[in-house]
């Protein structure tokens, strides 16, 4: 198998930019779960598990990056937006992960939110994050338009046409004889959807134009996509400890993924023409999009 995803590691200034991003959210959804003084302790317990159980924080540092790149400055609103994602993220991953979809026990290398908790916390905590994600964004935006162009952006992305359209076809297999069209609708709206709100959240933060929002859900798209084709190569490559969940599942589970339907080789390939189409589309914004490109490069270097 080719492993050059542990031959090209991901480069060490962009992972320390990473993680600086990744603290702020972290320490904005600190903040914003202890001014939720009601939220029932065992439910709170779920909540925060997963919020602050080592997810890599590639959306929420998205809205960030966009939001300093449009208006030069991370600001209050771009950080309420970034801990909105990430609520909405993990709502995903832990439904996901529930016995009635992709039945998973592991997550992030620890029991997923249902091992740890029960089923019923689980479902509650999702529902929860999803919930509170909206309302964050309704209480802390204090320009009204801009609130309701974020909740707009985010529940198209993470709805019925968005996400959930995206894992209601991915449910649909086993997809061994699946086409090309069918695998991009199914990743295109389960996860390249969501990155592509998280590059027009932070460039809304940002009081961006209307050229500069549609030139971020471009760039969100493409690598959006990217990102999942390295989550389907890591899947057939990567060990479940490096990955922190069951490896090999797709292969298992007949699931549609790029290396399936064209091979390895070809699904690289694909990813570096997605990665130049993700870099084409910030040309507008010069040398102040450097870490977005740097982000688009280093998506298929990931190991986890
Ligand atoms: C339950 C409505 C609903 C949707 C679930 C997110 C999702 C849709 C399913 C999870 C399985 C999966 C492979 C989704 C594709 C998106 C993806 C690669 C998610 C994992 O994102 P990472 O790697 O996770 O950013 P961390 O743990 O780093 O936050």
């Amino acid at each position: 198998m080719n492993t050059n995803m542990t031959q090209n590691p991901v480069n060490s200034t962009f992972s320390a930019a990473l993680a600086e991003m990744s603290a702020l959210t972290g320490k904005t959804l600190d903040r914003l779960l202890q001014e939720q003084t009601e939220i029932p302790t065992r439910l709170k317990n779920a909540m925060e598990y997963m919020l602050q159980s080592g997810g890599k924080r590639v959306r929420s540092a998205l809205v960030l990056w966009s939001c300093r790149m449009i208006s030069g400055q991370i600001n209050h609103d771009a950080l309420t937006a970034a801990a909105a994602i990430e609520m909405v993220h993990t709502y995903s991953l832990i439904h996901d992960d529930l016995p009635a979809m992709d039945n998973d026990d592991l997550r992030r290398g620890k029991p997923s939110c249902h091992k740890q908790f029960d089923e019923a916390t689980a479902i509650l905590a999702g529902d929860a994050l999803l919930t509170l994600a909206f309302e964050v964004l309704a209480s802390e935006i204090k320009n009204p338009a801009m609130a309701v162009r974020m909740i707009r952006t985010l529940a198209e992305a993470a709805g019925p046409s968005g996400m959930i359209a995206g894992q209601v076809a991915d449910m649909e297999g086993p997809h061994v004889n699946g086409s090309m069209a069918q695998l991009e609708y199914i990743h295109m709206n389960k996860t390249a959807e969501m990155f592509a709100a998280s590059a027009a959240l932070g460039a809304i933060a940002g009081n961006a134009s209307d050229a500069q929002i549609a030139a971020m859900l471009e760039y969100g798209m493409k690598i959006g996509l990217g990102f999942q084709i390295a989550d389907d190569l890591l899947d057939l490559t990567a060990t479940a400890e490096q990955l922190g969940k069951t490896a090999g599942k797709d292969e298992q589970q007949g699931k549609l993924t790029y290396p399936a339907l064209v091979g390895v080789e070809k699904s690289r390939q694909i990813f570096q023409r997605l990665t130049t189409e993700a870099v084409d589309a910030l040309q507008m914004f010069n040398s102040r999009a450097d870490i977005l490109r740097q982000l688009a490069a280093q998506l298929l270097s990931r190991t986890k």
